[in-house]
């Protein structure tokens, strides 16, 4: 057959081509456009042909081949035009909604929040500091005598070769550094993490989170101290929590107390986590010792301060019957997925 035949016969049959799938596109392209395809095999032929007449063939090839690519593009363009609307009707929309996959706030967070929304409301605010301390920030400045147990190393994590440099073991190195640059009237709250040299256990742990308070003014009194925490028991616990306060002994506050809030002694879970007395140990606090406040410049003559500590971890625990602390650190959904849709 002639070259020129040949050549209206591929026209005609680009011409006449019809697309339905994806295959008859890609046989479209592999026929006509593609390296291996019939207008290819045409350039290759246009050698053969008498010299005179090459131009003007060559011109025609590359004419149909035009024409080829054109019609490419347009069945492209058409094709995935018709398959995107093809899928949207194909949805079906009285399925089901695919479930949430949305990660929660840890409980840990939760419970943190809650405790400084509670006080943000009687004019607390949030400080926060390093978690490598320093001696004094740590220990020095809260009145900590040099031979203090927690001073060890077995109960304190220090940087090697620096004895100076520790993690820190509570937040009330944050609250040292607010006194040290601020003038009173202070009320603030540091919430973080804090460290200590702790086996692992379902009761213990290395690393776990305290929430300290401190209020220094003119003439806040152990009665202000008293008032703040049964707000906080109440809000923290429901309206009716009755607290007590026990005497207790911190190098950083005098007096000292323990504040405990009733619990109650009716199932058999009560008197197992309050060793059948009903009450439940929840924090920490006294007045800020004398010799703290002149360690960060504050005059002891006319101010005073109270001052409290408690572990979110146990304040959790005891909110929601959470037996083993490791819960809180495995990040095991199962566990995690049970405070997703908790407001405290
Ligand atoms: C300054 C002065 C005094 C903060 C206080 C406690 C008592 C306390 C513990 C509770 C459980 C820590 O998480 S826990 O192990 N805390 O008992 N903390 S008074 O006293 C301060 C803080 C800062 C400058």
């Amino acid at each position: 057959m002639k070259i020129t035949e040949k050549l209206g016969e591929i026209l005609h049959e680009i011409e006449e081509f019809k697309v339905e799938t994806k295959d008859h596109l890609e046989q479209f392209r592999t026929s006509f456009v593609g390296r291996k395809g019939t207008i290819a095999q045409l350039f290759s032929e246009l050698k053969e042909a008498a010299p005179e007449d090459r131009k003007l063939l060559g011109q025609q090839i590359n004419k149909l081949k035009n024409t080829a690519q054109n019609k490419f593009r347009e069945l492209t363009t058409e094709f995935e035009a018709k398959t995107e609307s093809e899928a949207a009707t194909q949805l079906d929309f009285t399925l089901p909604p695919i479930p949430d996959t949305l990660g929660t706030v840890h409980p840990i967070t939760q419970v943190r929040q809650r405790i400084v929304q509670i006080f943000e409301r009687i004019g607390f605010n949030v400080s926060e500091g390093p978690e490598i301390e320093d001696d004094w920030h740590n220990f020095s400045a809260l009145n900590f005598p040099p031979n203090h147990p927690a001073r060890d190393m077995q109960d304190t994590f220090f940087i090697e070769k620096n004895p100076d440099i520790t993690l820190r073991t509570h937040t009330s190195s944050v609250q040292v550094r607010v006194m040290e640059t601020e003038k009173p009237p202070i009320r603030t709250l540091s919430p973080g993490r804090v460290f200590r040299n702790e086996a692992i256990s379902a009761r213990a742990h290395c690393i776990f989170h305290q929430v300290e308070g401190l209020y220094v003014d003119k003439n806040v009194s152990f009665k202000d101290l008293k008032e703040t925490l049964l707000y906080f028991a109440k809000e923290m616990f429901g309206k009716e929590t009755k607290i007590r306060l026990r005497p207790s002994y911190f190098p950083f506050t005098e007096p000292s107390a323990e504040l405990d809030i009733y619990w109650g002694l009716k199932t058999e879970a009560d008197k197992r986590i309050t060793k059948g007395t009903g009450w439940l140990e929840i924090a920490g606090c006294g007045m800020i010792d004398p010799n703290v406040l002149e360690n960060c410049n504050i005059d002891p003559e006319t101010y005073t301060g109270f001052a409290f500590g408690m572990g979110i971890e146990r304040i959790a625990m005891l909110k929601y019957q959470i037996t083993d602390l490791r819960n809180f650190t495995e990040n095991d959904v199962r566990f995690l997925r049970q405070f997703s849709s908790i407001s405290i």
